[in-house]
């Protein structure tokens, strides 16, 4: 009988490993990004999921001839020797002498779009997101996505290394966490359930046994505008840590995280980051500023009249950004106490003023990045605060359960991943951040 052993049988050789391969045979397999025939000779440009990789094409190298059926976009199998030339890019100038090419599969038709320039010039964002699976192929539209690998990435393991356990939440939910009218209906069996706003139910919950919980997972949002910033469906970084002190724990583990992120973008993600001219921020310190000292700083300074007194449009988050970076020196700024009844009935009244919450959002670059805050832990407090808001607590009792069977001080944040990615980048549409986006006209593909 035949067995499988798990053994992982390493037939190419990686891009950043030709050195160690100098003089040798070795194999590559990829796709071939680009034909540059010259006279006597052709380059050919495998590209990896990582690389492009210089390869030349030459009678003189081997017995090999070109196969006349080798096309860009075709999948290859490239033996070949290593040898360092000059005119080959990167990696210490290493490039390929092609001795010989297998074709593993060949495109049906042409590309709809050319996807081996620097980048897809002149070509707009409908069209990319149309032509996504395709589109990606191009290093800079696929070094996007390896950057929000690179978020997520830091998320996690800055989480894991300060005691947080990974949590998986239902989508498919008996309520909407968030409030407001944006959450999708769901006939489920001839019942009424919704998709998940967001985790904030569950990692509560599971704050009264792991302590400290993260979640990164899709969540839903019945958004009824065409915005450059909203999503029907984003990945939300979530977190909730029990037994804190205060709010400002919180706020000092997302700097942590945030440090942590920008750091591993610098260093592992170094390539995608110059490819992409990345504006890596420096983080030491984040500035913090009262909801109503910043409402008061919009009027006074910026002569800004606001329209809505318990929260702020999306120009006074810009006006925020820009005196923060100006003023404060930083790309990001904490606003806290937001008004109480603009925050969800989970959140905290502060004590000293129960107008305002115990909770905070972070501007990043003048876009909203995060919300977070304590949250209310004691049943009667919670079930009161349920009712004020218009709730029953009667259909919340599984939720309940956390706070009636004791639950301990406890606080927590969700930051917009694809938000985050698209300021990072500089982007002003959040679509250009999400793989496959889901808006009011988008489903496909
Ligand atoms: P909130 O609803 O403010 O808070 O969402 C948190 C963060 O998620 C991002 N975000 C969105 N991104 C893209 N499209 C959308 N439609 C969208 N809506 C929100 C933003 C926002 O700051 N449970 C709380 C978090 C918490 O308190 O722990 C919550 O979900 O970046």
């Amino acid at each position: 009988m035949d067995k499988i052993t798990g053994e992982i049988i390493k037939d190419t050789v990686s891009f950043a490993d030709f050195k160690d391969h100098d003089g040798q045979i070795v194999c590559i397999k990829g796709y071939i990004h680009r034909i540059r025939e010259m006279t006597g000779f052709a380059f050919v440009i495998i590209r990896t999921a990582k690389d492009t990789i210089q390869c030349v094409y030459a009678p003189e190298f081997s017995d090999y001839r070109w196969d006349e059926k080798l096309c860009e976009e075709a999948c290859v199998k490239v033996t070949g020797k290593v040898v360092s030339s000059k005119d080959a890019k990167g990696n210490d100038r290493y490039e390929l002498q092609i001795h010989g090419i297998d074709i593993l599969s060949l495109p049906a038709t042409n590309l709809p779009i050319v996807v081996n320039k620097k980048q897809l010039d002149n070509i707009q964002l409908s069209t990319i997101l149309d032509l996504r699976p395709i589109a990606l192929r191009n290093p800079k539209e696929r070094a996007i996505f390896k950057i929000q690998e690179g978020i997520a990435r830091g998320f996690r393991e800055y989480l894991a290394q300060n005691g947080f356990t990974e949590i998986r939440s239902p989508k498919i939910n008996f309520a909407g966490a968030e409030g407001g009218t944006n959450v999708f209906k769901l006939d489920y069996f001839g019942k009424e359930v919704f998709l998940a706003q967001s985790p904030q139910l569950y990692k509560q919950a599971l704050v009264g046994v792991y302590q400290r919980v993260f979640e990164v997972a899709p969540v839903f949002r019945a958004e009824h505008h065409d915005t450059s910033r909203h999503l029907n469906e984003y990945t939300s970084m979530d977190l909730e840590m029990g037994f804190i002190n205060s709010f400002e724990d919180i706020m000092n583990m997302e700097t942590g995280v945030l440090k942590y992120i920008m750091n591993l973008l610098k260093t592992e993600y170094k390539e995608e980051v110059e490819l992409l001219h990345a504006d890596i921020p420096e983080i030491t310190e984040i500035p913090v500023m009262k909801f109503m000292d910043a409402k008061e700083l919009l009027m006074k300074k910026f002569k800004y009249n606001p329209t809505d007194m318990k929260d702020f449009d999306p120009k006074e988050e810009e006006l925020l950004g820009k005196y923060a970076k100006k003023e404060l020196g930083s790309d990001f700024i904490f606003i806290t106490h937001y008004p109480s009844k603009k925050r969800p009935f989970y959140t905290m009244d502060d004590p000293n003023d129960p107008e305002y919450t115990l909770s905070f959002d972070l501007l990043f670059r003048g876009l909203e990045i995060t919300s977070g805050g304590q949250r209310v832990h004691d049943y009667n407090e919670q079930v009161a605060k349920m009712e004020k808001c218009g709730m029953n607590p009667e259909l919340f009792e599984t939720y309940l359960m956390f706070h009636k069977y004791g639950a301990p001080p406890h606080g927590g944040l969700g930051i917009g991943l694809e938000r985050l990615t698209m300021h990072l980048l500089g982007f002003s549409n959040v679509r250009e951040a999400t793989m496959f986006p889901r808006d009011i006209n988008r489903v496909t593909p």
